[in-house]
């Protein structure tokens, strides 16, 4: 049996030359707890320096100590060793040649795409952007602009309805009769948003869409203004070549009114000559009356235009449905 003094030399070489041989952090951590732990071999030897005979405690405390502070001198650097190998190791893992990681970039929705360059044309010509709440009373959304209590388009099975008798606009007009309500002529604004109808949703038609409207009230505002303004909006956003046609039509709001077509050979498109784009008209005096503007002093001019549909006629899309299913490989496209 060794002395104490035999094992604490010995500890003081054999430590260190284990803590060497570990290949890994976890093989120096065992060797770690096996000299070093609660229960390691140090610990126990320090243990036995009590049972020495009093003439050698102070020379094997001393020994002691010193075999001590060498074994953790000796786990320390090995420690640092191996941390340092690591980051090397990952140092030469980085490879500076190969590509860069392409970062997914998002984008705007093809219907904000749309709404965006309709507007822009606009603000070309003047117009600025309002804004209005898509919960609205049936003053704003239908007896203001002159449509009757018994009109088709206040029906419930037409307009959806809050159980309190609000309603959730069917058309974007709301806004801008209350912009007229509270600013006087001129008024020349475009109303973007969405609207609410009760329809059966098909490749078409779709519950919740998006419309931008617009608006022009001044003194000697003639149908020629209309036609000149929305004739050089539809150059801008189909082609210099594209020819309109403004068929009459009829809207409670508007007098006289008209449905355009558009010529679809502009675009390309072939197995129609005309197809239908917006609508628009002269403001009905009675729409001022309700806003109180003197319809014998103020004419305007009125339009509207689904974002949808604008966008479908610009991409060739053939389902409306396509816009809200959010699938990366529609949107991807845009
Ligand atoms: C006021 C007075 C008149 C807005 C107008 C249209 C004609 C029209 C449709 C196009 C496709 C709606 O999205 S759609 O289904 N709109 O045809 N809209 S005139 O007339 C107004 C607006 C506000 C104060």
């Amino acid at each position: 049996m060794p002395t104490l003094e035999e094992q604490l030399l010995d500890v003081k070489i054999r430590a260190p030359e284990e803590f060497s041989a570990a290949a890994d952090a976890a093989a120096l951590e065992n060797a770690r707890v096996k000299y070093l732990g609660r229960r390691g071999i140090l610990p126990e030897l320090m243990k036995q320096l009590g049972a020495t005979p009093p003439g050698d405690r102070g020379r094997l405390g001393k020994l002691a100590n010193e075999a001590k502070a060498a074994v953790q001198i000796a786990f320390d650097a090995r420690q640092k060793a191996l941390e340092s190998h690591q980051t090397s190791a990952a140092e030469a893992l980085f490879d500076a040649t190969l590509p860069g990681r392409r970062r997914a970039v998002g984008r705007l929705h093809p219907l904000t795409q749309t709404m965006e360059r309709v507007v822009s044309i606009f603000q070309q010509l003047g117009f600025t952007i309002a804004e209005g709440p898509e919960i609205e009373d049936e003053w704003h959304c239908f007896d203001a602009l002159n449509t009757p209590a018994d009109h088709p388009a206040r029906d419930l099975q037409d307009t959806l309805y809050l159980k309190d008798g609000r309603l959730l606009r069917t058309q974007t007009s709301t806004v801008q009769i209350r912009i007229m309500e509270t600013h006087p002529p001129p008024i020349r604004i475009v109303a973007p948003g969405r609207v609410f109808r009760r329809d059966e949703v098909d490749a078409t038609h779709s519950a919740c869409f998006t419309q931008i409207e617009g608006l022009y009230v001044n003194e000697n505002v003639s149908v020629a203004d209309l036609k000149g303004t929305l004739d050089f909006f539809f150059r801008e956003l189909l082609g210099p070549e594209t020819k309109t046609r403004f068929r009459p039509h009829f809207f409670p709001y508007t007098e006289p009114s008209f449905e355009i077509d558009f010529s679809a050979a502009s675009l390309g498109i072939k197995n129609k000559e005309w197809l239908e784009i917006a609508g628009c008209g002269m403001v009905d005096p009675n729409v001022f009356k309700s806003v109180g503007y003197d319809p014998e002093r103020y004419t305007g001019f009125a339009f509207g235009m689904g974002v949808e549909r604008i966008a479908m006629i610009l991409h060739g899309i053939d389902d409306i449905r396509l816009f809200y299913q959010n699938d990366l490989r529609f949107l991807r496209q845009f």
